[in-house]
């Protein structure tokens, strides 16, 4: 029986104070629907208030070895809180506590990366003199934070996207505005509290939580927020970039991630790391596998194999060990799941497994016999759903990779170096996995995609480069 644990209230973290809101809204545990926490409700006047803040903080010298060790004690007080930050993840994801455990260990090491970045931001020497009379001149480039930067981010990774983001905004100089997502809120205020215990400055970090619908237009309408970075759905990133005018728009968006298994792949492996990456955090990843392209000669044997694995996974309470795959964010999306599965078997496709909708619960589902028109291919599905289809040739597995909007992350399992050459330079994504899928990613290398995947790249310096503006400077002798 799940004993109902008080649910805890969280105010709104404005210029280092937690500030109570008459209005509030409850965030439920995604397993039992039980209120696990309630969190304040921003208003224009909070926003305000936020932006105040940020901006008097930027105000204030915040040196780079100051920053550095900040950052550093946050990434240290995490893994000493991993328990306590699981178990919130656990529930108001509702990922298996395996995998939240997992989460908070990556955000550990975002942050880290973003300290160590925070002592390398430098610029360079510029050779001016190699221009005929610029002989006696000198010059050279610095960066300088880009000032107030505001974070919208999604429900799926509610610790470490958001770690992505106020990491290296702080390991830069700037004041960060964070607004997380308000189904998962709760990851986010308790990392908040860290930085407070870390000593943070006051007004460098900010959380205002409440739906973005509302929040959003009153961000993007502040003129003193010199940058926003969004991660989330197309839709909503291309209503901010709309709304934002001439200011940086860091987008991180969806995906409908391809995965290619060739005919001279390591099968158990393939099988594996697809089966794994299909179906963690039930789907909701956004380069979680999607579409798989098997060579016709390993279909039938491929299929068999990631069918038995797809069938071994144990749905159940995220905060049981033995939980590999929980409920999805909502019901509404199981059903939406539910319906995108049902419209394509009534278009011709088989269900191999799962297609079975349980609560909140939809089970690990592989279809075959899809098309690529179908919205279980077309669209992202952000849930537990993976379409296979066998190719023959190489030059058609790539231009079916391609055949997509958008363009984050693709897999390809071969040993042909020929092959992972020519997908190297045709697949159109902002990143290529040889011998592994689309959803492998490490926090300190550059990530994004191209296409409707959105803009610029996460990974702490890369962050860092587009929240700093690169000044030239020039002496004349
Ligand atoms: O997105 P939403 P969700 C994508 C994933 C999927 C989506 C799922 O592919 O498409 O995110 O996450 C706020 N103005 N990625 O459902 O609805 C909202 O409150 C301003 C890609 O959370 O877009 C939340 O905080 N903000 C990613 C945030 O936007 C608004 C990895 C995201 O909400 C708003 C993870 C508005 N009008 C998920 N409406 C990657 N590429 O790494 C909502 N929000």
């Amino acid at each position: 029986m799940n004993v109902m644990t008080a649910a805890h209230s969280y105010g709104l973290f404005i210029g280092g104070e937690w500030v109570d809101k008459q209005e509030t809204a409850p965030v439920v545990n995604k397993y039992t629907q039980a209120v696990m926490a309630e969190t304040a409700v921003t208003e224009k006047e909070d926003v305000k208030q936020a932006v105040e803040a940020a901006k008097s903080a930027f105000q204030t010298p915040f040196s780079m070895y100051d920053r550095y060790q900040i950052l550093l004690n946050v990434a240290r007080l995490l893994r000493e809180h991993t328990d306590e930050f699981a178990n919130v993840i656990a529930e108001e994801v509702g990922k298996p506590i395996n995998e939240a455990k997992g989460e908070v260990a990556r955000s550990a090491l975002t942050l880290e990366n973003s300290a160590e970045e925070a002592k390398r931001i430098h610029g360079e020497g510029i050779p001016v003199e190699a221009a005929p009379g610029s002989e006696n001149r000198t010059s050279f480039t610095r960066r300088y934070p880009v000032g107030i930067v505001a974070a919208i981010t999604p429900f799926n990774v509610p610790l470490n996207l958001v770690c992505h983001k106020i990491g290296p905004a702080i390991a830069a100089g700037n004041s960060v505005i964070l607004k997380p997502a308000e189904q998962t809120p709760v990851s986010a205020l308790l990392l908040a509290r860290l930085f407070e215990k870390a000593g943070l400055p006051k007004g460098r970090l900010n959380v205002l939580t409440g739906e973005g619908h509302v929040i959003g237009p009153m961000l993007t309408a502040q003129p003193d927020i010199t940058m926003f970075t969004f991660t989330g759905s197309p839709k909503v990133g291309q209503l901010i970039r709309e709304q934002a005018g001439l200011r940086n728009v860091a987008l991180e968006l969806g995906n409908n991630s391809a995965t290619v298994v060739h005919r001279d792949a390591n099968l158990e492996k393939a099988a594996e790391l697809v089966a794994q990456k299909s179906f963690n955090n039930a789907g909701q990843v956004c380069i979680s596998v999607q579409r798989v392209y098997v060579h016709k000669d390993i279909y039938a044997e491929f299929l068999q194999k990631v069918k038995a694995a797809a069938e071994q996974i144990k749905l159940g309470d995220p905060k049981e060990e033995a939980t590999q795959m929980g409920p999805m964010i909502a019901e509404e999306e199981a059903v939406r799941v539910e319906q995108w599965v049902k419209e394509a078997v009534d278009q011709g496709a088989v269900v191999e497994t799962g297609g079975v909708r349980d609560g909140v619960f939809f089970h690990p589902t592989i279809l075959t016999n899809v098309d690529q028109d179908m919205k279980v291919c077309r669209q992202e599905v952000f849930g537990p759903v993976v379409a296979v289809d066998a190719y023959t040739k190489e030059e058609e597995v790539i231009n079916r990779v391609n055949d997509s909007e958008y363009g984050l992350q693709a897999g390809l399992f071969t040993n042909s170096l020929s092959f992972a050459m020519k997908a190297m330079d045709e697949i159109h994504v902002g990143g290529l996995m040889i011998n592994d899928t689309s959803g492998y990613r490490v926090d300190h290398m550059p990530y994004g995609g191209v296409k409707k995947s959105g803009t610029g790249k996460e990974g702490p310096r890369y962050v860092i480069e587009e929240m700093t503006e690169e000044k030239i400077i020039v002496f004349n002798r």
